[in-house]
């Protein structure tokens, strides 16, 4: 049965990412159709599915995904760091591609798979909320506050309702340290995103996609209006990472700031 009346087709892009691939399984009820996309190959593998292959970076393909859509989740684009080139192609324009069509096929609700990286260069000693401007660590954090910029556009003057995920660190368990508290289970995304699509009404809203973890240092209280209540926690876990070792000490910049280990990259500031 789909959880939003209002969203009979949904389109995830990134469908055969590892998040967009555990999407397409945990949110199948979420609406009549799901409209799989992505640049990899990919087949339906049951009735409530379709497939409209393409890379985003092409205005037409992303034109011909959004036909008949009604809400997206964009999970689509470069998951790290890359060439300026490939994210400009991917994660800017491929964007830009995504709210335009939707606004031309008159798509009500976008949810954007931002990142962490987006705030990745505030210090550690700040804990944020989700009105902490984007402070982006690369290129790829800076394509993530683009898009959040985007959905604020498309919403101010076009009505386009979005919320982005400042998604954490979404693995089956978290890997060092600073997971521990950046960390978020899969099933907790899909949670995520199901408040999202069932929410009746979410404007342009920021939220951090992370698990219930003891050592958290993102606030999602201001957008508590969306019913997330993360079930999880990567506390469960830290007596393993801790013996796995491999943990990151100042004065390495990987140590100081919430993105960790992309700060490092490109990294020339001496004081
Ligand atoms: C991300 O945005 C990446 O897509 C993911 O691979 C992880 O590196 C994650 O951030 C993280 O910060 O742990």
């Amino acid at each position: 049965m789909a959880c939003n009346p209002a969203f009979r087709r949904i389109l995830i892009t990134g469908a055969a990412g590892n998040l967009g691939a555990y999407l397409r399984e945990a949110l199948a009820d979420a609406a009549a159709v799901l409209r799989l996309s992505d640049r990899r190959p990919l087949a339906a593998r049951a009735a409530h599915e379709e497939v409209a292959a393409g890379e985003l970076a092409d205005f037409a393909a992303v034109e011909a995904m959004m036909t008949g859509v009604d809400a997206v989740l964009h999970f689509g684009g470069i998951p790290e760091e890359d060439s300026w080139d490939n994210i400009l192609a991917a994660n800017i324009r491929g964007s830009y591609h995504i709210w335009e069509a939707a606004r031309r096929a008159g798509v009500k609700r976008v949810i954007f798979a931002s990142s962490n990286h987006a705030i990745g260069m505030y210090p550690r000693t700040q804990r944020l909320d989700t009105d902490a401007p984007p402070r982006p660590d690369t290129l790829y954090g800076l394509s993530k506050a683009f898009g959040e910029q985007l959905a604020r556009y498309y919403f101010d003057k076009h009505g386009i309702e979005a919320v982005c995920l400042r998604i954490g660190s979404c693995f089956p368990e978290p890997r060092d340290e600073r997971m521990l508290a950046t960390w978020m289970s899969y099933a907790d995304l899909a949670r995520l995103c199901r408040r999202c699509l069932e929410a009746p009404v979410v404007d342009c809203t920021v939220v951090y996609g992370v698990s219930a973890n003891a050592r958290l240092w993102w606030d999602n209280s201001k957008v508590d209006f969306l019913g997330y209540r993360p079930e999880d926690s990567a506390e469960f876990y830290a007596e393993k990472v801790r013996a796995g070792g491999g943990r990151f000490t100042p004065p390495d910049p990987a140590a100081l700031f919430h993105g960790g280990h992309f700060v490092p990259i490109g990294y020339t500031r001496q004081r």
